[in-house]
């Protein structure tokens, strides 16, 4: 992938530092490619690798990836028809029914998501859903909190990738369970907000089988020379459109067969 960069080492630097500003101190900044019409998928890829190297630096502990943009519902709604994967870390963590402060993001956003915790080591290129089935050790149900730091919730692919795929909380939770007691893609879930369903759907919105978009994100590491460790968290992408949410929000995801994880919002 490093042969497509089109940004001189200095310009992915400066980009980070930019970003990783935004996300330490919650302030929204232009998207980059404002800046850099010229950027690539691999320099956003660069930039994120090292916004990832300098929070493992500081002592953040990676604990898995994430997939994101892999519904139609989540490509309709940011404009983005290609998906796109980023890092989790332990900061990001919160216990399943905590109140989540919302002083230290932008605009966040919540999506419910199937996550997968590794058994075994997967490397690409060449990975199938297949694969990830053989290597997954449990399944359980996720809510991630999202937050873009570009202004307005808006960017292209380029840009949403340097930013990490607007990563910023995840919360695990729920019944874990083995997939082959479950027939994942036909697995469904509702998003209540305040006690409302605000969003719904099932599994097989993402690429027909969460799967899949997990053997998208090994065959994506694997150009950048990695590969998926065993004990890995990942999440397989929001499968409905993201809901926002503010301070007095209280969110309930209710997974089929996997139980509901809860959280609410404060200031
Ligand atoms: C990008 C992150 C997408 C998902 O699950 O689709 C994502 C965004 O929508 O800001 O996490
Ligand atoms: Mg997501």
């Amino acid at each position: 992938m490093s042969s497509n960069l089109s940004l001189s080492r200095e310009d992915i630097v400066r980009l980070c530092e930019r970003v990783e500003g935004a996300q330490t101190r919650a302030y929204a900044i232009p998207k980059l490619t404002n800046e850099y019409p010229q950027m690539s998928i691999a320099d956003g890829y660069a930039v994120q690798n090292e916004l990832r190297r300098r929070f493992i630096a500081q002592g953040h502990k990676q604990v898995g990836w994430k997939a994101g943009l892999t519904s139609r519902a989540k490509m309709q709604q940011m404009g983005v028809s290609v998906p796109s994967i980023g890092f989790l870390t332990d900061r990001m963590a919160r216990p399943e029914n905590s109140a989540i402060s919302t002083a230290d993001l932008v605009h966040p956003r919540v999506e419910c998501e199937v996550a997968f915790v590794m058994k075994a080591d997967l490397q690409g290129p060449g990975c199938t859903a297949a694969d990830v089935l053989a290597a997954t050790d449990y399944v359980l149900p996720a809510v991630e909190i999202i937050d873009s730091r570009f202004s307005g919730f808006k960017f292209d692919l380029a840009s949403v990738i340097a930013d990490n795929g607007s990563s910023a909380r995840f919360v695990g939770g729920g019944r874990a369970r083995y997939v082959e007691d479950l027939d994942l893609p036909t697995l469904g879930v509702v998003m209540e907000k305040n006690g409302e369903i605000v969003a719904m759907g099932a599994a097989a919105a993402v690429m027909g089988h969460p799967a899949e978009a997990i053997a998208m994100l090994v065959n994506i590491l694997a150009e950048m020379d990695e590969m998926l460790p065993a004990g890995s968290f990942v999440m397989s992408g929001g499968i409905t459109e993201a809901i926002a949410v503010q301070p007095g929000d209280s969110i309930v995801a209710r997974f089929q067969e996997l139980g509901s994880v809860s959280m609410r919002f404060v200031e």
